[in-house]
């Protein structure tokens, strides 16, 4: 009874399969808000690039957000598995999903699933760029294939997209198919030479090595340099030159770093690709806006420099400037704080919410009101808010509602804005064999807690050091609010006949923050950059600097709108290196840097003047305190 019990209630086994897994598995998508459709999409030249569509069910007469990617479009839509768009769509994109977008994702031209060649950031069609295609052909040809084969989109597309992605955007903005109607370049790669990813005037960014064995070791994923160190800092200094470390590490297989090491110096390659020079010479019509950080460790030139081009062109009109608070790409992410820095708030869905996706809406959907766009949308981050303001910047050189305003380095290593009247000048010795880290050691470049938000981390930390010069007001009793680029001017001079001269503009905090603890007495750089002194001159003619005489130093730190409040202190520290995130310098005139031997490398004695006709300042946007 039993038994014939429990066979009634067995159900019946299947049939042994000869397979288990099935010719074609059908992913249950009944219960999806999205359909994705994977299309490869053919370019002028017969090329096809991989493009990945994700379109929200039901959507009628729905405007495109793409991204040209190098970051591997499938993952780039595919962030979780889910059956939502908000999930498998990135953090970023969440105002455009509940918005009813049309997103697409297409990797460019060489990379992961699309046919043709690589070339990193390849430049445009001309000189630089001898076939028949680039990122503006590309661009062009793609928006043409979506308005004409997504039968659920009204014909309209933007484009966004940050750093490298954001380079795409900037250059389908050069030749814009008539669909592309409105555009945001997120801390776009503008000019690597300048100041983005591989340079900053001219000193060599040693992060660079990596990402070059990521992205061209393969046509998908790439590999990761492979190095047996704890700390970074050893890791480079004991490999000698960039070159040496090149060598060491087989970069030499690689044609950017190729690139790199054949054009040190500001030449026709460089020139030849720098963005911000060539939308200004080229300018659209699409509203654009440009935006970057204002501590952005990867591409603090690109966005600022652009739209201050195309100002100075005449075309402010349809192109709009937004600097949050934010490290690289943060705008896409949580940012409600950067390292121990706290907003009022999630800066970045501020941002993307209020102002971006209105702002997209008005020229991509369908009868949209018009957006109260802000022409510049600036975060203060003195005073913890957003300015809306008409125009930027508020304060510089020339032409701005106000003059920069030097902030001389003084005797006592103080800071003062009245002019020295007396003979002065401070010594320090710099060796390239004891090189100061850019952050407290060990240094690990690949260690993004590290690094993302490394230029808002305590200055402290080098100050003390017998190689760093430090110059400070006394406490303030009125507040100081800059609203621009301030200017470092230094007439220095040094014992070798090469320097690199770094210059920081900081922020002291109170000895206590009762609110918080830690920031008390905190030293926050509002900016610093680095200048290679072969280059004071000319970007583009190095020249060996004569031995012992002064020499003016002049260049430009980056973006700030910020307020120095009542009892904090200005301070400005001066030192000559930044490693190992920059290459040292051998202080020795050497044609190629890349390629200084061991015995160009020696310590010198640094001088830096403040003296009547020798008046090193930072010169400061300063506006009105109201
Ligand atoms: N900063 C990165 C990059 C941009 C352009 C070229 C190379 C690297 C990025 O985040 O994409």
């Amino acid at each position: 009874l039993l038994a014939t019990t429990a066979t009634a209630q067995t159900p019946p086994r299947s049939a042994p399969a000869a397979n288990d897994i099935p010719a074609h598995y059908v992913e249950p998508i009944d219960g999806y808000d999205y359909v994705k459709r994977v299309v490869e999409v053919s370019m002028r030249d017969g090329v096809k690039l991989h493009t990945v569509i994700v379109v929200p069910k039901g959507a009628t007469r729905a405007p495109i957000l793409l991204t040209r990617t190098p970051y591997n479009a499938d993952k780039r839509a595919a962030r979780n598995v889910s059956g939502s768009m908000l999930a498998i769509l990135p953090q970023g994109d969440d105002q455009f999903v509940a918005a009813g977008y049309i997103r697409v994702f297409q990797d460019i031209r060489g990379k992961y699933g699309s046919e043709g060649s690589y070339e990193m950031t390849r430049p445009v069609r001309g000189p630089l760029n001898p076939t028949d295609t680039d990122h503006v052909t590309d661009a062009w040809d793609t928006i043409d294939w979506l308005v004409k084969n997504i039968p659920e989109t009204n014909g309209k597309v933007g484009m966004i997209g940050s750093s490298y992605e954001g380079f795409t955007v900037v250059m389908a903005l050069l030749d814009p198919h008539p669909a592309l109607k409105v555009a945001a370049p997120e801390s776009p790669m503008v000019d690597g030479w300048m100041g983005d990813d591989w340079f900053h005037h001219g000193a060599y960014r040693q992060g660079s090595d990596s990402y070059f064995v990521g992205q061209e070791s393969s046509r998908k994923g790439g590999d990761e340099i492979v190095t047996s160190s704890a700390d970074d800092y050893d890791l480079y200094l004991r490999a000698g030159s960039a070159g040496d470390f090149a060598k060491a590490h087989k970069l030499e297989q690689f044609g950017m770093w190729r690139r790199m090491a054949e054009h040190p110096r500001y030449d026709a390659y460089w020139q030849g690709q720098a963005l911000d020079t060539l939308v200004a010479a080229k300018p659209s019509n699409v509203p654009t806006m440009w935006l970057q950080g204002l501590w952005d460790q990867e591409d603090m030139y690109g966005a600022i420099h652009s739209w201050e081009a195309l100002k100075a062109a005449g075309h402010e009109a349809n192109n709009y400037l937004v600097m949050g608070p934010w490290r690289h790409s943060q705008v896409n992410y949580d940012a409600a704080s950067l390292g121990p820095l706290k907003w009022d708030g999630d800066t970045a869905l501020q941002f993307r919410r209020d102002v971006l996706l209105p702002f997209f809406d008005q020229y991509l959907k369908d009868g949209a009101p018009k957006a109260e766009t802000p022409k510049v949308f600036i975060y203060n981050t003195g005073e913890n808010h957003w300015d809306r303001l008409p125009s930027w910047p508020l304060a510089c050189q020339k032409d701005c509602p106000a003059p920069l305003k030097p902030l001389y380095l003084s005797a006592g290593k103080s800071l003062s804005f009245a002019a020295p009247t007396v003979k002065g000048s401070d010594v320090y010795v710099s060796d390239p064999a004891k090189p100061i880290p850019f952050v407290p050691r060990p240094v690990k470049m690949d260690d993004a807690d590290q690094w993302k938000p490394w230029l808002v981390s305590d200055q402290r930390n080098v100050g003390t050091r017998p190689d760093v010069l430090v110059y400070e007001t006394p406490k303030l009793t009125a507040p100081v609010r800059i609203s621009g680029a301030a200017i470092a001017d230094l007439f220095a001079a040094t014992t070798g006949t090469d320097a690199d001269w770094v210059v920081k503009l900081i922020d002291v905090y109170p000895d206590e923050v009762p609110s918080q603890p830690e920031m008390g007495g905190y030293q926050l750089a509002v900016a610093l950059d680095i200048f290679r002194g072969r280059y004071r001159e000319s970007f583009e003619h190095p020249k060996p600097i004569p031995a012992g005489k002064l020499q003016e130093y002049k260049f430009r730190l980056p973006t700030t709108n910020h307020v120095f409040q009542p009892g904090h202190r200005i301070m400005v520290q001066i030192q000559s290196s930044l490693f190992p995130l920059y290459d040292r310098n051998p202080q020795t005139y050497v044609p190629n840097i890349f390629f200084a031997k061991p015995a160009d490398y020696k310590a010198q004695t640094m001088t830096v003047a403040h003296s009547p006709g020798a008046a090193s300042a930072v010169w400061l946007p300063v506006v009105d305190a109201k």
